[in-house]
Protein backbone atom coordinates (compact mmCIF):
# COMPACT_ATOMS: atom_id res chain seq x y z
CA UNK A 1 0.00 0.00 0.00
CA UNK A 2 1.52 3.66 -0.82
CA UNK A 3 1.83 5.80 1.85
CA UNK A 4 -0.29 8.48 0.41
CA UNK A 5 -2.96 5.41 0.95
CA UNK A 6 -2.74 5.20 3.99
CA UNK A 7 -4.58 8.53 5.33
CA UNK A 8 -7.36 6.79 3.68
CA UNK A 9 -7.27 3.89 6.41
CA UNK A 10 -9.37 4.09 9.39
CA UNK A 11 -6.07 3.57 11.49
CA UNK A 12 -4.52 6.73 9.38
CA UNK A 13 -7.21 8.73 9.74
CA UNK A 14 -7.28 8.46 13.69
CA UNK A 15 -3.60 8.99 13.81
CA UNK A 16 -4.27 12.09 11.70
CA UNK A 17 -7.24 13.70 13.90
CA UNK A 18 -5.16 12.70 16.98
CA UNK A 19 -2.09 14.72 15.51
CA UNK A 20 -4.46 17.44 14.42
CA UNK A 21 -5.73 17.47 17.89
CA UNK A 22 -2.78 17.43 19.73
CA UNK A 23 -0.66 20.01 17.98
CA UNK A 24 -1.88 23.28 19.48
CA UNK A 25 -1.37 21.91 22.83
CA UNK A 26 2.20 20.99 21.79
CA UNK A 27 2.57 24.32 20.72
CA UNK A 28 1.11 25.70 23.92
CA UNK A 29 3.25 23.51 25.62
CA UNK A 30 6.41 24.49 23.57
CA UNK A 31 6.19 28.07 25.17
CA UNK A 32 7.30 27.42 28.05
CA UNK A 33 10.13 24.82 26.72
CA UNK A 34 10.80 28.10 24.28
CA UNK A 35 11.49 30.33 27.61
CA UNK A 36 13.79 27.58 29.20
CA UNK A 37 16.22 27.67 26.22
CA UNK A 38 16.11 31.64 26.15
CA UNK A 39 17.09 31.53 29.32
CA UNK A 40 15.07 34.17 30.37
CA UNK A 41 11.12 35.66 30.09
CA UNK A 42 11.13 39.41 28.49
CA UNK A 43 8.61 41.29 30.78
CA UNK A 44 6.68 44.15 29.97
CA UNK A 45 6.83 46.44 33.13
CA UNK A 46 5.96 50.49 33.37
CA UNK A 47 8.72 51.81 36.25
CA UNK A 48 5.77 52.84 38.60
CA UNK A 49 7.40 52.20 42.25
CA UNK A 50 6.11 49.91 44.47
CA UNK A 51 4.57 47.92 40.95
CA UNK A 52 7.64 47.79 38.80
CA UNK A 53 10.62 49.80 39.34
CA UNK A 54 14.22 50.17 36.93
CA UNK A 55 16.83 51.65 39.28
CA UNK A 56 19.48 53.65 37.36
CA UNK A 57 22.08 51.01 36.84
CA UNK A 58 18.93 48.90 34.71
CA UNK A 59 17.90 46.61 37.68
CA UNK A 60 14.38 45.47 38.10
CA UNK A 61 12.43 45.55 40.92
CA UNK A 62 8.52 45.99 42.10
CA UNK A 63 6.51 43.66 43.70
CA UNK A 64 5.54 42.09 40.58
CA UNK A 65 8.62 41.30 38.99
CA UNK A 66 9.85 39.98 42.14
CA UNK A 67 6.56 37.32 41.89
CA UNK A 68 7.43 36.59 38.21
CA UNK A 69 11.10 36.21 38.99
CA UNK A 70 10.39 33.81 41.87
CA UNK A 71 8.22 31.91 39.32
CA UNK A 72 9.92 31.61 36.28
CA UNK A 73 12.75 30.27 37.95
CA UNK A 74 10.82 27.45 39.79
CA UNK A 75 9.53 26.62 36.15
CA UNK A 76 12.92 26.39 34.99
CA UNK A 77 13.57 30.23 33.66
CA UNK A 78 16.52 31.74 35.28
CA UNK A 79 15.72 35.61 34.48
CA UNK A 80 13.42 38.02 33.47
CA UNK A 81 14.41 40.85 31.11
CA UNK A 82 12.31 44.01 31.46
CA UNK A 83 11.45 46.40 28.99
CA UNK A 84 9.32 49.92 29.98
CA UNK A 85 6.30 50.35 28.40
CA UNK A 86 3.01 52.40 28.85
CA UNK A 87 -0.16 50.70 29.78
CA UNK A 88 -1.76 51.17 26.54
CA UNK A 89 0.83 49.88 24.62
CA UNK A 90 1.18 46.86 26.75
CA UNK A 91 -1.27 44.63 25.47
CA UNK A 92 -0.59 45.43 21.78
CA UNK A 93 3.36 44.81 22.82
CA UNK A 94 2.62 40.91 24.01
CA UNK A 95 0.09 39.94 20.89
CA UNK A 96 3.06 41.23 18.54
CA UNK A 97 5.96 39.18 20.32
CA UNK A 98 7.61 41.88 21.88
CA UNK A 99 7.08 40.88 25.66
CA UNK A 100 6.51 37.35 26.38
CA UNK A 101 4.23 38.20 29.53
CA UNK A 102 3.02 41.65 31.32
CA UNK A 103 3.87 41.94 35.07
CA UNK A 104 3.04 45.32 35.53
CA UNK A 105 0.52 45.67 37.93
CA UNK A 106 -2.02 45.83 34.75
CA UNK A 107 -5.46 46.07 36.38
CA UNK A 108 -7.81 42.77 35.40
CA UNK A 109 -10.52 44.78 33.53
CA UNK A 110 -13.40 42.93 31.48
CA UNK A 111 -11.74 44.27 27.78
CA UNK A 112 -7.85 43.37 29.01
CA UNK A 113 -9.57 39.63 29.91
CA UNK A 114 -10.92 39.13 26.67
CA UNK A 115 -7.65 40.41 25.02
CA UNK A 116 -5.38 37.90 27.49
CA UNK A 117 -4.53 35.28 29.49
CA UNK A 118 -4.27 36.44 33.25
CA UNK A 119 -2.75 34.56 35.75
CA UNK A 120 -5.00 34.82 39.27
CA UNK A 121 -4.64 37.67 41.32
CA UNK A 122 -1.26 39.27 42.63
CA UNK A 123 -1.39 42.79 43.63
CA UNK A 124 -4.27 44.80 44.43
CA UNK A 125 -5.05 48.26 45.27
CA UNK A 126 -7.33 51.33 45.89
CA UNK A 127 -7.02 54.62 43.57
CA UNK A 128 -5.73 57.71 44.85
CA UNK A 129 -4.91 61.34 43.89
CA UNK A 130 -2.23 63.69 44.24
CA UNK A 131 -3.01 67.01 44.73
CA UNK A 132 -2.21 70.67 46.36
CA UNK A 133 -2.02 71.16 49.28
CA UNK A 134 -5.34 71.82 51.40
CA UNK A 135 -7.11 70.47 48.44
CA UNK A 136 -8.33 73.67 46.94
CA UNK A 137 -10.74 72.20 44.44
CA UNK A 138 -11.88 69.97 47.30
CA UNK A 139 -11.49 66.62 44.94
CA UNK A 140 -12.13 63.60 46.44
CA UNK A 141 -13.25 61.37 43.55
CA UNK A 142 -13.59 61.21 39.90
CA UNK A 143 -17.00 62.77 39.81
CA UNK A 144 -15.85 66.01 41.65
CA UNK A 145 -13.28 65.99 38.96
CA UNK A 146 -15.88 65.42 36.53
CA UNK A 147 -18.35 68.28 37.79
CA UNK A 148 -15.39 71.19 38.13
CA UNK A 149 -15.14 72.77 34.39
CA UNK A 150 -11.43 73.90 35.28
CA UNK A 151 -10.15 70.79 36.79
CA UNK A 152 -7.39 68.96 34.87
CA UNK A 153 -6.32 65.43 35.78
CA UNK A 154 -2.87 63.38 34.97
CA UNK A 155 -3.33 59.86 34.00
CA UNK A 156 -1.13 57.81 32.79
CA UNK A 157 -2.02 56.65 28.79
CA UNK A 158 -4.12 53.85 28.51
CA UNK A 159 -4.26 53.06 31.68
CA UNK A 160 -7.56 52.18 34.09
CA UNK A 161 -7.40 55.46 36.15
CA UNK A 162 -7.99 57.00 32.70
CA UNK A 163 -11.02 54.80 31.85
CA UNK A 164 -12.46 55.23 35.27
CA UNK A 165 -11.72 59.12 35.00
CA UNK A 166 -13.37 58.99 31.28
CA UNK A 167 -16.60 56.84 32.33
CA UNK A 168 -17.11 58.97 35.72
CA UNK A 169 -17.36 61.95 33.19
CA UNK A 170 -14.38 63.94 33.17
CA UNK A 171 -13.70 65.19 29.45
CA UNK A 172 -11.10 64.30 26.97
CA UNK A 173 -9.93 67.94 26.87
CA UNK A 174 -9.34 67.83 30.96
CA UNK A 175 -7.60 64.44 30.95
CA UNK A 176 -3.46 64.92 30.30
CA UNK A 177 -1.44 62.07 29.73
CA UNK A 178 1.69 61.28 31.47
CA UNK A 179 4.50 59.55 30.71
CA UNK A 180 5.62 59.11 34.04
CA UNK A 181 5.35 59.83 37.71
CA UNK A 182 7.99 62.18 37.84
CA UNK A 183 6.29 64.49 35.06
CA UNK A 184 3.06 64.25 36.66
CA UNK A 185 4.46 65.17 39.95
CA UNK A 186 6.03 68.21 38.45
CA UNK A 187 3.18 69.28 36.33
CA UNK A 188 0.89 69.42 39.43
CA UNK A 189 4.37 71.33 41.31
CA UNK A 190 3.97 73.83 38.15
CA UNK A 191 -0.10 74.15 38.47
CA UNK A 192 -0.81 72.32 34.73
CA UNK A 193 -3.00 69.78 36.34
CA UNK A 194 -4.74 70.13 39.87
CA UNK A 195 -4.18 66.22 40.33
CA UNK A 196 -2.07 63.48 39.37
CA UNK A 197 -4.36 59.96 39.46
CA UNK A 198 -2.60 56.60 40.29
CA UNK A 199 -2.88 53.48 42.46
CA UNK A 200 -2.67 54.61 46.42
CA UNK A 201 0.90 52.93 46.87
CA UNK A 202 2.29 54.56 44.33
CA UNK A 203 0.62 57.88 44.57
CA UNK A 204 2.56 57.80 48.22
CA UNK A 205 5.98 56.50 46.85
CA UNK A 206 5.86 59.36 44.33
CA UNK A 207 4.87 62.14 47.46
CA UNK A 208 7.11 60.89 49.80
CA UNK A 209 9.78 60.78 47.19
CA UNK A 210 9.44 64.28 46.05
CA UNK A 211 9.43 65.37 49.70
CA UNK A 212 6.99 68.83 49.07
CA UNK A 213 5.20 70.35 51.52
CA UNK A 214 2.39 71.78 49.09
CA UNK A 215 1.63 68.32 47.82
CA UNK A 216 -0.82 66.25 49.34
CA UNK A 217 -2.42 62.87 49.15
CA UNK A 218 -6.13 61.96 48.44
CA UNK A 219 -7.08 58.45 48.98
CA UNK A 220 -8.56 56.61 49.10
CA UNK A 221 -10.95 57.62 46.18
CA UNK A 222 -14.80 57.05 47.01
CA UNK A 223 -15.51 55.71 43.14
CA UNK A 224 -12.87 53.40 42.36
CA UNK A 225 -12.92 49.55 43.61
CA UNK A 226 -10.38 47.74 44.80
CA UNK A 227 -8.23 46.58 41.65
CA UNK A 228 -6.30 43.89 41.45
CA UNK A 229 -3.34 42.28 38.50
CA UNK A 230 -2.04 39.48 37.53
CA UNK A 231 0.40 38.25 35.18
CA UNK A 232 -0.78 38.75 31.56
CA UNK A 233 0.06 35.96 28.90
CA UNK A 234 -0.70 35.86 25.42
CA UNK A 235 -3.70 34.13 24.59
CA UNK A 236 -2.27 31.24 22.78
CA UNK A 237 0.24 30.54 25.72
CA UNK A 238 -2.46 29.09 28.37
CA UNK A 239 -0.18 25.83 28.93
CA UNK A 240 2.22 28.55 30.40
CA UNK A 241 -0.06 30.87 32.20
CA UNK A 242 -1.23 27.51 33.85
CA UNK A 243 2.34 26.42 34.68
CA UNK A 244 2.27 29.98 36.37
CA UNK A 245 -0.48 29.24 38.35
CA UNK A 246 0.30 26.29 40.06
CA UNK A 247 3.24 27.73 40.87
CA UNK A 248 1.22 30.81 42.09
CA UNK A 249 -0.99 28.43 44.15
CA UNK A 250 1.78 26.90 45.58
CA UNK A 251 3.92 29.79 47.30
CA UNK A 252 0.29 31.66 48.09
CA UNK A 253 -0.38 28.83 50.25
CA UNK A 254 3.40 28.29 52.25
CA UNK A 255 3.27 32.04 52.74
CA UNK A 256 6.50 32.40 50.21
CA UNK A 257 4.01 34.77 48.22
CA UNK A 258 3.08 37.14 51.12
CA UNK A 259 6.99 37.50 51.97
CA UNK A 260 7.57 38.60 48.37
CA UNK A 261 4.99 41.26 48.05
CA UNK A 262 4.14 42.60 51.96
CA UNK A 263 7.52 44.51 51.94
CA UNK A 264 6.10 46.46 49.25
CA UNK A 265 3.36 47.34 51.31
CA UNK A 266 0.63 44.88 49.24
CA UNK A 267 -1.96 42.68 51.09
CA UNK A 268 -1.61 39.06 50.28
CA UNK A 269 -4.68 38.39 51.59
CA UNK A 270 -6.14 41.05 49.42
CA UNK A 271 -5.26 39.00 46.32
CA UNK A 272 -6.10 35.81 47.89
CA UNK A 273 -9.45 36.83 48.87
CA UNK A 274 -10.50 37.19 45.22
CA UNK A 275 -10.12 35.31 41.62
CA UNK A 276 -9.57 36.15 38.16
CA UNK A 277 -12.87 34.43 37.38
CA UNK A 278 -14.41 37.15 39.81
CA UNK A 279 -12.30 40.05 38.60
CA UNK A 280 -12.90 39.70 35.32
CA UNK A 281 -16.79 39.74 35.80
CA UNK A 282 -16.64 43.12 37.33
CA UNK A 283 -18.02 46.05 35.45
O1 LIG B 1 -3.70 48.66 35.27
C1 LIG B 1 -3.64 49.88 35.16
O2 LIG B 1 -3.98 50.48 34.15
C2 LIG B 1 -3.11 50.66 36.39
N1 LIG B 1 -2.10 49.92 37.04
C3 LIG B 1 -1.17 50.53 37.77
C4 LIG B 1 -0.22 49.72 38.60
N2 LIG B 1 -1.02 51.85 37.78
C5 LIG B 1 -1.76 52.75 36.99
C6 LIG B 1 -2.76 52.07 36.03
O3 LIG B 1 -3.98 52.81 36.03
Amino acid sequence: MKIRDIWKTAAGTNALVAIIATAPALAEDSKLEELKAQGFARVAIANEPPFTAVAADGKVSGAAPAVAREIFKRLGVPEIVASISEYGAMIPGLQAGRHDVITAGLFMKPERCAAVAYSQPILCDAGALAIRKGNPLSLTSYKDLAANQNAKLGVPGGSTDEKLALQAGVPRDRLIVVPDGQSGMKMLQDGRIDAYALPVLSINDLVNKAKDPNIEVVAPLKDVPINCDGAAFRKGDQALRDAFDVELAKMKKSGEFAKIIEPYGFSAAAAMATSREKLCAAK
